[in-house]
């Protein structure tokens, strides 16, 4: 049929955040809002004419009338093969790895990730080039100024693609294949880990819980702990995925997956581990049996027993994390003489370290982790690596975190969020903030003295591109840090995120409660930056 050129006319902030541009539903409602994106992604990324492109989204409401829209644009632009999740389903990693699979020009992902879903909820679209990983900067700037000056964008009138069945279809000469969205995923995670020592545990009797959270990592986790590894029927919970996610917020935390929890922290009965994963699988929540581990502790695991999972056998390259994840993986790092390296928040900028064979793991203090296996963050993957420690090594998740412990010391380590703020509000704290920095060092709080304050920079050390302004940072004497940052996923107001830690070295104080042992830390974040004065809050909206 023939190619319908719209007029239009551009959208104000449609500025990529950390991850993608994302929005209430009712902003992606708007007519032409999705289009002039997508087009925007087409006219700024070169190599669109006759390429591969991946197609999917974690399920959330707007997920399929968006996908067909993007298929009508696809055809248009010249798109020649449109890979694309059943029921319009893929989970982030799960896209990565078919992007890379499959030698893909890009992919287009749908998702707001651990946002809420629904009608009145958030929805997201970003962008993954031909690497598999989130777009990096000068990509998603070229596509935001693109959407500053869009005139027009091409459709064609074709009717609705059935997303049920497998096999390939035509949209005018532009093929749609309608791809299983687990099998090239579940093929990768055989290749890295022990299939058969993870059967053998769960065939011991281990028994473990997983929460989908009514989010898309259930049938991946379906299939790939109760089908393939046998687990037993039922160790996954709400492996469903539904359009508002159950109404929940599909988030992996202790706040908000409660059902998984609950069952952990059980005096009676609690399985083995728990683990749960967000709305686009990209994160994960590691817990044993009543005990919690915080991501920066699992990367540091992981790390650390690395050896013990048959991909990475062959040893690490070095490590990444994220300036405010904690500093326990740059100490087992050392340890293991291996690089640790310092990004700054969003796993764009993990992309030319694992591209250039620099880092092998990477993780945030966000609930995510991830290798060179994909160019995401992987939430099932982080599980099935601690089911291969657990099987490998005979001991607890617990156990391993306490053994780690042991080798380098523990830091205690919390986030506070503190959302929907006015974003003048938060915006000012900010900025007098960075206004006060010069005057810290040296000063005191609470018995520490300041050795460093700073808003981080980062210049990436394989293509020397610049980060400014990625979130202020306190050093003290005695290893204790404080981190303040705007988040940059939010869609309502602004949420600032304080990062608090402290490196507790003495195996006798090591088993004290979080919160407990940085009681005067977190007084001291907030008489420096004015938190309750400022924004007359009592305390954080989320503690993780
Ligand atoms: C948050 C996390 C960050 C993560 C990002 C995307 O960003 O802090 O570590 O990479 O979400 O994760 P921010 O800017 O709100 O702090 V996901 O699972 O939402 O794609
Ligand atoms: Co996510």
């Amino acid at each position: 049929s023939a190619i319908r050129v719209v007029p239009t006319t551009p959208f104000e902030g449609q500025k990529p955040g950390t991850s993608g541009l994302r929005k209430t539903v009712s902003v992606f409602r708007k007519p032409h809002y999705l289009e002039n994106f997508v087009q925007a992604i087409f006219d700024a990324v070169p190599g669109r004419q006759g390429a591969t492109l991946v197609l999917g989204g974690d399920g959330r409401f707007h997920n399929k009338t968006a996908i067909q829209t993007i298929l009508r644009m696809a055809a248009a632009n010249g798109i020649a093969r449109v890979l694309v999740g059943r029921d319009g389903l893929l989970s982030t990693p799960g896209a990565s790895c078919v992007i890379r699979a499959r030698q893909a020009w890009g992919g287009i992902i749908l998702s707001a990730s651990h946002n809420p879903g629904g009608p009145d909820g958030d929805f997201g679209i970003k962008f993954n080039p031909s690497n598999g990983g989130p777009a990096p900067e000068r990509i998603t700037d070229a596509i935001f100024e693109r959407t500053g000056t869009i005139s027009e964008y091409c459709i064609l009138d074709t009717p609705e693609v059935d997303l049920s069945t497998l096999g390939e279809t035509l949209v005018d000469d532009m093929v749609v294949e309608v791809i299983d969205p687990v099998a090239d995923y579940a093929a990768l995670m055989e290749t890295l880990f022990d299939f058969d020592a993870i059967r053998g545990l769960f065939q011991g009797g281990f028994r473990m819980c997983f929460d989908g959270m009514h989010a898309v990592t259930g049938p991946y986790a379906t299939e790939i702990l109760e089908n393939r590894l046998g687990a037993p029927k039922g160790t996954v919970i709400n492996g469903v995925p539904l359009d508002d996610f159950g109404e929940g917020h599909p988030d992996p935390n202790l706040v908000h997956a409660h059902d998984l929890v609950e069952k952990l922290f059980a005096t009676d009965g609690a399985p083995d581990m728990g683990a749960a994963s967000d709305g686009d699988g990209d994160r994960n929540m590691i817990l044993g049996r009543r005990f919690y581990v915080t991501p920066s502790d699992s990367l540091a695991v992981l790390t650390l027993n690395a050896a013990h999972a048959p991909g990475y056998a062959r040893g690490l390259a070095g490590v990444a994390r994220s300036m405010p994840t904690s500093r326990a993986p740059d100490r087992v790092a050392q340890l293991l003489g291996i690089d640790c390296y310092e990004t700054p928040t969003g796993w764009k900028f993990f992309g030319t370290l694992l591209d250039a064979g620099k880092a092998t793991l990477c993780g945030e203090e966000s609930f995510g982790t991830g290798s060179d296996h994909v160019r995401e963050k992987d939430g099932l993957w982080a599980v099935l690596f601690w089911l291969n420690l657990v099987a490998a090594t005979g001991q607890t998740v617990e156990a391993l975190v306490r053994d780690m412990w042991a080798k380098v010391g523990r830091i205690y380590y919390t986030r506070h969020d503190y959302e929907e703020l006015p974003s003048r509000i938060a915006e000012t704290l900010m900025d007098d903030l960075r206004a006060s920095l010069g005057g810290l060092f040296g000063t005191a709080h609470g018995g520490r003295t300041v050795m460093l304050a700073d808003d981080f920079a980062y210049t990436d050390p394989v293509d020397g591109s610049k980060a400014s302004k990625q979130g202020v940072r306190v050093l003290f004497d005695d290893g204790a840090r404080i981190v303040y940052r705007l988040s940059g996923t939010g869609t309502a107001g602004a949420t600032l995120r304080v990062y608090i830690e402290r490196p507790e070295d003495d195996p006798a104080r090591q088993d004290m409660d979080t919160q407990a042992a940085l009681a005067d830390l977190i007084a001291t974040a907030d008489a420096l930056a004015g938190i309750q004065q400022r924004t007359g809050r009592d305390g954080p909206t989320v503690v993780t």
